[in-house]
């Protein structure tokens, strides 16, 4: 009887080994660095199954590279800042700290038990002072830099989380729908906050921004280069960055028929990326935050009240209104009417457009609603017909009405009338400056001390970190309320002064936690400069797809702005980028709130992280099933079993009296089929070791599967050799370990082996692998026609199988077939060889029918070896079959002889 995997309790001692043998902590200095980095969570309160997924892959990659010979770093740490905090605590009557700390308890508890391999000795807390004075520092180093702007600006304000949101957090349908069509730039129309869902709203007050924008270009020219990067990510981030190239058009704008004197007239210019169409722009429209509409204004009522009335609405439609100027069209000189529109936006490109009613929808839609006059300038280039004035054009075509442009293409006439006085080069950028501060508690204290004299005043780096007040509970931001830390003296002038109550987006925290992991102690700076260059780029990062922009634009954004303070010579923070799908159940996303959450030890820790990671490939999507999840659990007891009942049976044959009745259980001596499995294992090796290349696991699960029959089958059909056998079981154990880790701790010490798996060599082959690929798919082809024979001539249970290998000779012509070149007289050059020509006209069939196949001809085994293979692979056809098997070559004038072909015998069944 075999004992039963008891998977609780080896995964709890052997969790407790790795700990205690330090399994996971990274060398300091790493020879070989390797830097497998997960998402930190946010401190919810739990675990979840996308959590399971993010670390199983990351942890396996981690285990697999580290028995690759890299020294690894896997760290973990945790993200935990942020208003859910503050709302936990409100509900529960208690602090976000507490919240906080005892949420991070739960959650390492959790992935402990999940058997994941950390070095814990460098976790990070972001809400930890140690963390957050770097984030002081660094926001006092970006401010001396330039790339810190305080500024009034209009912004987005979540009602429900009484904050203000960066842009990229407010998510709008047109974010995830259709790109194509929507209007460029930040229209936040029915726009709700990213956490909670409340719709938002638009604020006027003073804020913090990072420069982001001054590396807009940089970061966007940078994707390129972002080869380990999913196209969807690089896609989304320029997107999001939206780089524009077009130009901008000057407009003389004055009182109607010139009636305003020089001295009023202004220059509006407007933003296109259709140059071409200039001549078909009939009116000039300008957003309402305008700096000439607030003139408009001043004089004309009516303007004021429009301005008013669309000013923090999103869903102002088509709406205008005419001004009581005009502008001077600056090609045809004539005078166009100005409108102020609210679908022009104030903050793309220079909150004016040039109305194109015949090529552009929108315009085409306000000219309907204003009745404003439709004027084609680019017709299709093939003359047919256009939907005009009904429909615009708007597509390329060939100018019309265009004065000189007449007759240009699109792109010609873009490029030409760049030269032109009125016209400018531009290119705009969708992407706005980061808006850093939150008018919340739970967050990094943003460094800045407000004085009447000296204005604002970064606080001295000897001075930091500025840690948080006691929290008390307020509505507002409770750090205004916090009167006694408020007050303070000016780091400058000695004078009273108070702190900026404002504090930083949490997003700050997560854009260098992966550069603390490096040096995480690290004393006088956030981090050691020279071991981060000698760890960045991070090699993998995995994570969820809802990062695709914000936090990873900002990591981007970072190792730059560290790098131009000198702090780093790296630009680029990651390597290569997984995002992990979705675990689905019963088709939905689980998770609690939808209630079809499973928890990750409802099916043993063990079990859910085989699962996970078998079910699909990283990147996907797949279903939770209780089937699915099953056949990982019993895939665990059967290496078990397997392990087990060898180790038994060898004790047994080992035993001194020799009483013991039935076989031996494994020889010593060497078979024909025994080279089988050698080179079966090596092709196992080979395979898994690209499937952990290229985090397929789920493929790697595959493999062993396919390897595990296979062993199963090998012991069962003659007692094992033991040499072959019990390196196929060490070979095993060793492929399985980066996902099933305690389980493979388990086997290792059952096969008696010294120290653990997780710190042992990864297997290699031992022979050329390539070869077999070859030698192995002549054995799958001729098992596939046997069975094919079985089938068609209905032999129940055949006796004897014949297997005939082809006569050197056409391997020799196949060879030649090969090597000759297109358009070679092929079998003239087959017969021009002595060796082949003597066998006459089977000689000259052969000749011909390979020339027929001509460059399609497979690389082939010679005669000598596919004798070898095929006596090798015999017992599986006489496992299979039931049947006596020979195989050997053909010789003479035999019907089987004139069949055979190279790696493709002849077969004969009686
Ligand atoms: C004239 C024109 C003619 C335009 C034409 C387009 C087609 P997309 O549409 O993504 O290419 N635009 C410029 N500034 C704007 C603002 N502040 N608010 C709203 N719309 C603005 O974006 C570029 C186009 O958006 C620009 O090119 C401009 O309209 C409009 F047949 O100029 B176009
Ligand atoms: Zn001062």
């Amino acid at each position: 009887m075999s004992r039963r995997y008891d998977h609780a309790k080896v995964q709890e001692y052997w969790q407790h080994v790795w700990e205690r043998e330090g399994v996971f902590e990274c060398p300091d200095p790493a020879e070989n660095p390797t830097y497998v980095l997960g998402m930190f969570p946010y401190t919810s309160g739990s675990l979840h199954m996308g959590h399971i997924r993010n670390y199983a892959i990351t942890d396996a990659y981690a285990r697999y590279r580290r028995m690759a010979g890299d020294d690894v770093l896997h760290p973990m740490g945790w993200d935990a800042f942020g208003l859910p905090a503050e709302n936990a605590a409100y509900e529960r009557d208690t602090d976000p700290e507490s919240w906080t700390r005892a949420c991070i308890e739960r959650m390492r508890d959790d992935l402990r038990e999940m058997g994941f391999g950390y070095d814990w000795s460098r976790e990070i807390t972001t809400c930890d002072p140690e963390y957050y004075r770097w984030n002081q520092w660094l926001f006092t180093r970006l401010h001396e830099a330039g790339l810190v702007e305080y500024d009034a600006a209009t912004v987005n304000w979540c009602p429900d989380c009484e904050t203000v949101l960066a842009d990229a957090q407010v998510e709008t349908p047109a974010d995830s729908g259709d790109e194509r069509g929507r209007t460029h730039g930040h229209d936040h129309a029915g726009g709700v906050c990213w956490r909670c869902g409340t719709a938002v709203t638009r604020r006027e007050l003073d804020q913090w921004f990072f420069a982001i924008t001054d590396y807009a270009d940089e970061l966007y020219d940078g994707l390129d280069d972002l080869e380990g990067w999913p196209e969807g990510v690089r896609d989304s981030q320029r997107n999001w960055i939206g780089r524009q190239e077009g130009a901008t058009v000057s407009f003389d704008v004055g009182g109607a028929n010139g009636s305003s004197t020089a001295e009023d007239r202004e220059t509006v210019e407007a933003f296109t990326t259709r140059l071409d169409t200039v001549y078909g722009a009939t009116y000039l429209a300008l957003a309402p935050g305008h700096d000439l509409v607030s003139e408009i204004a001043d004089r004309d009522e009516a303007v004021a009240r429009y301005v008013e009335s669309v000013a923090g609405t999103d869903d102002a439609g088509l709406s205008g209104i005419e001004t009581d100027l005009v502008a001077t069209h600056p090609f045809t000189g004539e005078e166009i009417p100005v409108y102020v529109a609210a679908y022009v936006l104030d903050d793309v490109g220079t909150g004016a457009v040039m109305g194109v009613p015949a090529h552009n929808e929108r315009d085409h839609a306000f000219a309907a609603e204003q009745d404003l006059p439709v004027r084609q300038a680019v017709e299709p280039v093939d003359g047919s017909e256009t939907a005009l004035p009904d429909e615009p054009y708007t597509d390329d075509g060939m100018l019309t009405d265009s004065g000189e442009y007449d007759g240009l293409a699109s792109t010609a006439a873009r490029d030409r009338l760049l030269d032109a006085d009125a016209v400018a080069e531009t290119t705009t950028y969708r992407l706005r400056d980061w808006l850093i501060s939150r008018q919340r508690y739970w967050g990094t204290p943003i460094p800045i001390v407000h004085c009447e004299e000296c204005g604002r005043v970064p606080v001295p780096d000897e001075d930091l970190p500025v840690e948080l007040p006691e929290y008390v509970q307020t509505t507002g931001n409770p750090l205004d309320a916090a009167e006694a830390w408020k007050r303070t003296s000016c780091p400058n002038c000695g004078g009273e002064a108070t702190r900026e109550t404002d504090t930083m987006d949490t997003f700050v925290d997560s854009s260098w936690y992966f550069l603390r992991y490096l040096s995480p102690h690290f004393e006088g700076a956030p981090f050691d400069q020279k071991t981060a260059d000698e760890w960045l780029p991070v090699d993998v990062y995995v994570g969820g797809e809802e990062h695709a922009v914000l936090h990873l634009l900002y990591i981007r954004f970072f190792t730059r702005a560290l790098a131009d303070l000198g702090l780093l010579n790296r630009r680029e923070p990651v390597d290569r980028l997984i995002n992990q799908g979705t675990v689905l159940h019963s088709g939905e996303k689980m998770s609690k709130s939808k209630g079809n959450a499973v928890a990750p030890h409802e099916y043993g820790a063990e079990t859910t992280r085989l699962f996970v990671l078998s079910a699909a490939h990283p990147a996907q999507d797949f279903e939770w099933t209780v089937k699915d999840v099953s056949t990982a659990y019993d895939f665990q007891q059967t290496l078990y079993e397997m392990v087990e009942a060898y180790t038994a049976t060898r004790s047994r044959s080992g035993r001194a009296g020799g009483e013991e009745s039935g076989p031996p259980a494994d020889r010593t001596e060497s078979a024909p089929h025994d080279a089988y499995l050698e080179r079966e294992i090596d092709r196992t090796i080979a395979a898994v070791t690209d499937e952990y290349d290229r985090f397929r696991f789920h493929r790697v699960v595959g493999e062993l599967q396919r390897f595990a029959r296979l062993l199963r089958r090998y012991a069962n059909y003659e007692p094992p050799y033991r040499f072959a056998y019990s390196r196929g079981l060490r070979v095993l154990t060793k492929l399985v370990a980066p996902i099933a880790p305690a389980l493979a701790e388990e086997l290792w010490h059952l096969l008696d082996e010294d120290g653990l798996v997780a710190e042992a060599p990864w297997p290699e082959s031992l022979r050329d692998v390539e070869w077999y690929r070859i030698e192995r798919e002549l054995v799958r082809t001729t098992l596939d026609d046997v069975r094919d024979i079985t089938d068609v001539v209905d032999i129940e249970d055949p006796e004897r199988i014949e297997i005939v290998v082809a006569e050197d000779w056409k391997y020799r012509a196949y060879g030649i077939a090969q090597d000759a070149d297109p358009g070679d007289a092929i079998v003239g050059e087959i017969m021009g060889d002595d060796a082949i020509q003597r066998h006459g006209d089977a000689a000259a069939d052969y000749a011909a029918s390979l020339a027929d196949r001509g460059a399609s001809l497979a690389p082939v085994v010679d005669g000598e070896r596919e004798l070898d293979v095929l006596s090798q692979a015999a017992w599986l056809f006489e496992d299979e079959f039931g049947a006596d098997v020979s195989v050997r070559r053909a010789d003479g004038e035999s019907e089987l002889a004139r069949k055979a072909r190279p790696n493709k015998p002849a077969i004969h069944i009686s």
